[in-house]
């Protein structure tokens, strides 16, 4: 199975890693946090290619070209609102199942994920981290593709809370 890896960073600038996931809005905008930060390393291409793969559905993963980024692609996931779109854990696991099977069927052997739906889609993060890891672990094993998955997390205390909940998961 791969190896998996929780490290404080920038999504938008993980230059080692195939592909990177997106945090993204049902119409693929550019929009605020992890796709702000996307979509403006890659410039106005990514959004062009989106356009017509929108909307997507809670759960749903869609793959495009990395554009300016320093990646062969981007996937883009639609996590659940917190407290609107139900059940939200799966939902929220269905993003990262999603996105890995994809990599999978494309050849990705490495993979980048924020945490999806732990900003403005308020999902409590503490619970983000325990869904989005114990999903990882379960599908890995089904994508022999896939070497290395790694958390980008943007501040201490959230890195912190992935590499503690990856360990009690392990
Ligand atoms: N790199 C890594 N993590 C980041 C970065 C970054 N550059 N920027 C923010 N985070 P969010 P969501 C963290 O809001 O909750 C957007 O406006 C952030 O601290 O990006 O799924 C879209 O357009 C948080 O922990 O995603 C959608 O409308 C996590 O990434 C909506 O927000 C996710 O925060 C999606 O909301």
């Amino acid at each position: 199975m791969g190896t998996i890896e929780c490290v404080q960073g920038d999504i938008a600038r993980q230059a080692d890693i195939d592909t990177v996931v997106n945090a993204a809005n049902a119409e693929l905008r550019i929009g605020g946090g992890v796709a702000g930060a996307l979509h403006r390393a890659a410039g106005p291409g990514l959004a062009e290619e989106c356009r017509p793969l929108a909307p997507i559905r809670p759960g749903q993963a869609v793959i495009t070209g990395a554009h300016g980024l320093p990646n062969r692609h981007v996937i883009h996931c639609l996590g659940p609102v917190y407290g609107i779109d139900e059940p939200a854990d799966e939902l929220l696991a269905a993003c990262y199942r999603n996105a890995l099977e994809l990599a999978e069927r494309e050849g990705i052997r490495s993979i980048a994920f924020p945490a999806i739906s732990a900003g403005a889609f308020g999902y409590p993060p503490a619970e983000a981290a325990r869904v989005a890891l114990a999903t990882v672990l379960k599908t890995l094993p089904g994508c022999p593709g896939i070497e290395k998955v790694r958390f980008v997390l943007f501040d201490a205390d959230s890195t912190a809370l992935h590499q503690r909940t990856l360990a009690s998961l392990e």
